[in-house]
């Protein structure tokens, strides 16, 4: 097993790891910046490294400075959590060149699925459905528009570098198309240094449906159901759960076989998610392959009765997976507490927590770094808590969020409350009736 863990991340998910790592009999490590000195996840390891000053550049994404940190301690694997190097092969692979366990895929599945024109040809080879397109690059305008017009209008100009609706373009007309390709080339460019462009015919009012997948290193993987997320906003997720209100044994079936073929296909190892945009008429289509934990990893572990940090902390010393495939048990909501004001845009509100409550009782969980006291500082995400229900059915599950909602007391700053505690009454919401445009094409105060 793995006997000391450095957790290279900050706030919820790095607390969320080291008490997987506990309970696992694992000693932790927590690396913290000069802005995350009072954080809890610096508190409840078992040593702690400053790393370097705030700016997420020279701390959390600072490789020398966590590898030296993990050889002063005596780590013997990393954890990335979600965001900063958790999807970085150069990253993976020097873990592994320091003797270092990294809890994660192969650096070659990461730079696979990083490129999304590839990952794209990758499950097309698989026998995923994918949008129809490109399948690779279009080099020029007149490659594009040869493309465009055999899919036919409107198309989506996609950076081949990008990810999670970062170098997008949407094109309605063919003469939009010339001017599109230009800037979406050099937004690319500027943004990743890849100014690399494919292209696809664009899907109408699709939701956005991922799949848990888990694999171990002696050949075995398994899916682990579905996540709606369609309720997002400016490509931010507010609300996931699972299973999906649209979901079908038969949908099901076949977006998990697609997505256990994909992740096989490039021999991975560990948790990954395959993300599917899913048509009125419940096609699916292969969007992206993150091959990292997730945010919305609890309403997994909720639904199944799993716990997939642990799990990923086995199979990444070796171990076979003690995860079984099988249907959800129960119905899981996550909503987002994000350090924002909804009624202002949702801009950013730091500051000092001055006082807090958090809900419990029956079907409640909740995953958060903060404090009475604690200030949320405006260097990193806004993320402060994600609030988790779960119950029998999906009614039940949204009365339990909605019970939860109104115990969850938050006064300094702002935060998302008031939005879920509007979209937990939404009629639509209820009926499981939104796609991915909703909160875009609806006030959510109404
Ligand atoms: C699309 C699409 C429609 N058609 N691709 C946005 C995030 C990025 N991963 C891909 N995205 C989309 N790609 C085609 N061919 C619509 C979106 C999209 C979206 C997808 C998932 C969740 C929210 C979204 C919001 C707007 C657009």
């Amino acid at each position: 097993m793995i006997n000391k863990l450095l957790i290279a991340n900050r706030g919820e998910i790095a607390l969320r790891i080291i008490r997987a790592a506990k309970e696992l009999g694992i000693r932790t490590v927590a690396v913290y910046s000069e802005a995350d000195r009072a954080s809890l996840h610096v508190r409840f390891a078992d040593e702690a490294v400053c790393v370097g000053p705030a700016q997420g550049k020279l701390s959390y994404l600072n490789i020398p400075s966590l590898i030296a940190a993990a050889e002063v301690t005596n780590a013997d694997a990393i954890h990335p959590g979600y965001g900063f190097l958790a999807e970085n092969a150069t990253f993976a692979e020097i873990c592994h060149d320091c003797n270092l366990i990294f809890v994660g895929p192969s650096p070659s599945a990461i730079t696979r699925m990083g490129n999304k024109s590839v990952a794209k040809e990758t499950m097309l080879a698989a026998g995923v459905p994918v949008v129809p397109g490109s399948n690779g690059i279009v080099a020029t305008v007149e490659d594009a528009r040869r493309v465009a017009h055999d899919v036919g209008f409107p198309v989506m100009l996609k950076a081949v570098a990008g990810g999670g609706g970062k170098g997008m373009r949407y094109v309605e007309i063919p003469s939009e198309l010339e001017r599109a390709y230009a800037t979406a080339r050099g937004e690319a460019e500027s943004a990743f240094g890849n100014g690399d462009i494919y292209i696809e015919k664009f899907i109408e009012q699709p939701r956005h449906i991922e799949i848990q997948i888990f694999a171990d290193s002696h050949g075995n993987t398994v899916h682990l159901n579905e996540r709606e997320c369609s309720i997002q906003r400016r490509h931010q997720k507010l609300i996931e759960e699972s299973p999906s209100p649209i979901m079908t044994p038969e949908l099901r079936h076949a977006m998990g076989d697609a997505s256990v073929r994909g992740a096989q296909s490039v021999g991975y190892v560990g948790a990954g998610t395959i993300e599917y945009l899913v048509d009125k008429h419940r096609n699916f289509y292969f969007m992206e392959m993150n091959t990292r934990i997730q945010v919305e990893h609890p309403v997994t572990e909720l639904a199944m009765g799993i716990d997939l940090i642990k799990e990923q902390l086995r199979v990444a010393a070796g171990e076979t997976l003690s995860v079984k495939q099988h249907d959800p048990l129960m119905h899981a909501i996550e909503c987002r507490i994000n350090a924002e004001d909804p009624m202002h845009d949702f801009r950013p509100s730091p500051g000092k927590i001055e006082s807090l409550n958090f809900p419990g009782g029956p079907g409640i969980r909740i995953d958060s770094h903060i404090y009475q006291g604690y200030i949320i500082v405006p260097h990193y995400d806004s993320l402060v808590a994600k609030l988790i229900s779960y119950a029998p059915t999906r009614t039940e599950a949204i009365a339990r969020m909605r019970r939860a909602l109104d115990e969850f007391v938050i006064e300094g700053v702002h935060s998302t409350i008031p939005f879920h505690r509007k979209m937990m009454d939404n009629a639509d919401f209820i009926a499981g009736n939104f796609d991915t445009k909703y909160l875009d094409t609806h006030d959510w105060k109404n």
